[in-house]
């Protein structure tokens, strides 16, 4: 598939196959991308935890954060020229950008979702983090969104 971390590549997996029977079903991506497309912000914040918090210890640490978003920008350069989008990135690779991209994002989030400053974001953090934020975390949800556009690699 088109992801190039496999860890990230797992968490996919994982958070599509919802029966775990190591099929992704058709009817298993459909639910979860209309869910990532009309799904309450619960419902969102629900499958973005999954798939950012990797070794699954109910904690995202930055370097997590900083992985899943690398992989989502790297989805989103198969379709995406940053240096068209964002004047910063003009004469940069696409590579250079989408680690710009994925750093500064995270250090966004962490900054403002980690609420206790113990380095790590809980789920309660992270969804109060997307009640308040709300526009970084439609950013954040339409990268996710650009999942769909692998599905057939998958
Ligand atoms: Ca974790
Ligand atoms: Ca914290």
């Amino acid at each position: 598939m088109g992801v190039e971390d496999p860890a990230v590549a797992v968490a996919v997996f994982d958070a599509f196959d919802k029966n775990h029977d190591g099929t992704i079903d058709f009817h298993e991506f459909a639910v979860t991308m209309a869910m990532m497309c009309h799904g309450s912000t619960h419902d969102k914040v629900r499958f973005m935890w999954t798939l950012v918090d990797q070794n699954a210890d109910g904690f995202i640490s930055k370097e997590e954060l900083r992985k899943t978003l690398r992989s989502l920008y790297s989805i989103q350069g198969k379709y995406t020229n940053f240096g068209d989008i964002f004047p910063l990135f003009h004469g940069c690779s696409q590579d250079c950008a989408q680690r710009v991209l994925a750093n500064s994002m995270a250090e966004n989030i962490f900054s403002k979702a980690d609420a206790n400053h113990d380095g790590l974001v809980s789920f309660e953090e992270f969804h109060a983090w997307a009640l308040q934020d709300s526009s970084t975390f439609q950013d954040v949800a339409s990268l996710f969104s650009n999942l769909n556009k692998i599905a057939p690699e998958l």
